[in-house]
């Protein structure tokens, strides 16, 4: 008897051993829109990396580039559900879920990305931050996503006036519809992944984004003109189920969030890059950027923007102004 559980004994050992790198191995999936040689495929690879490394391959993530698992609409709603663990969202289509998120799509509420960035670490960060945990997607880190701006066939947008009547493609959050609704366009959401076909068979007639994703997935071929109206800088984030991160030992979580950290940091440095990068390569290309010298007429027209917003959420007035006041 003794000798048979001696005999078994390391075996037993073995199968436990086993058992206990399978309970706390974490294959996570997560998500990602663009494409190769966008910044963020790049960045998020990065960060994949660095999860495996310094979780010393406890936590292994699976990037899947390109939207292959569906429109970011569909995968917010997936992240939330912890279908997927893991999105590079960007805030845009994360206002209509999460309330405060909004603050970030208000046309014009940043003065440039610093001032975003400086918002974003402050309290009113904070307090975006808690209110997306509490619903399922708790951002880990920021990207930079620079600042959108128009981008149509029929010729420069100088004003808001030249955007009267065209109708313009845009992420799906009723922010961007009134917005471009208040200039006289028609704002129509629309899938990312829809957006370029649309441009090349006129059923859209503009629409608005960063340089690199302009670029990257080859709306440039369909839209000659770039107006820097820059209505929009919304950030993005590395975004994990709350529940699924909740779940991790402190010490992967701690791992996740400093390589999601570093992530960032070579995100933004990439972004700056590939932005001036884009730019060469559409003008080389042949689109004409168009300079806006005097952007106040845009920011005019933004007015019942904020007021029909502030309007329906006056409990968000409170964190607007203290966007606005943040130096
Ligand atoms: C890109 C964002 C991406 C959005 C896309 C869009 O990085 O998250 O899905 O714009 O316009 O700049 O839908």
């Amino acid at each position: 008897m003794y000798k048979t559980i001696t005999k078994t004994l390391p075996a037993v050992a073995t199968a436990l051993a086993l058992c206990a790198t399978a309970a706390s191995a974490e294959n996570m999936r997560a998500w990602n829109i663009h494409v190769d040689g966008h910044p963020n495929t790049a960045a998020m690879d990065k960060f994949a990396e660095l999860v495996a490394e310094k979780t010393g391959g406890d936590v292994t993530i699976e990037v899947f580039h390109g939207g292959v698992l569906g429109s970011q609409p569909d995968a917010l709603e997936q992240v939330q559900l912890g279908a997927i663990d893991i999105g590079n969202f960007n805030l845009g289509p994360i206002g209509p879920i999460v309330k405060e998120a909004n603050l970030v799509s208000l046309p014009f509420i940043f003065r440039d990305v610093d001032h975003m960035f400086r918002v974003l670490d402050g309290p009113a960060g904070d307090t975006m931050a808690d209110a997306m945990a509490e619903a399922g997607i708790q951002p880990i880190a920021w990207f930079d996503a620079g600042a959108r701006s128009f981008y149509n066939n029929s010729g420069p947008i100088n004003s808001p006036a030249d955007v009267e009547g065209m109708k313009i493609r845009v992420m799906n959050n009723d922010l961007f519809t009134g917005m471009v609704n208040a200039m006289g366009g028609n704002g129509t959401p629309m899938a990312f992944s829809e957006v370029y076909q649309s441009l090349s068979t006129g059923v859209v007639d503009g629409a608005e984004n960063n340089l690199p994703s302009f670029q990257s997935v080859g709306h440039f071929e369909v839209a000659g003109f770039y107006s820097l109206s820059e209505h929009l800088i919304i950030p993005e984030c590395i975004c994990v189920n709350t529940a699924k991160f909740n779940g991790l030992s402190e010490d992967m979580q701690n791992a996740l969030v400093a390589a999601a950290q570093e992530a960032a940091e070579f995100q933004r440095v990439l972004w700056n890059e590939q932005t001036a990068a884009a730019r060469e390569a559409v003008e080389a290309a042949g689109v004409q950027i168009n300079m806006i010298e005097d952007k106040t007429p845009f920011q005019d027209a933004m007015a019942p923007v904020y007021a029909d917003y502030l309007a329906a959420n006056p409990d968000m007035t409170a964190l607007v102004e203290l966007a606005q006041a943040t130096e």
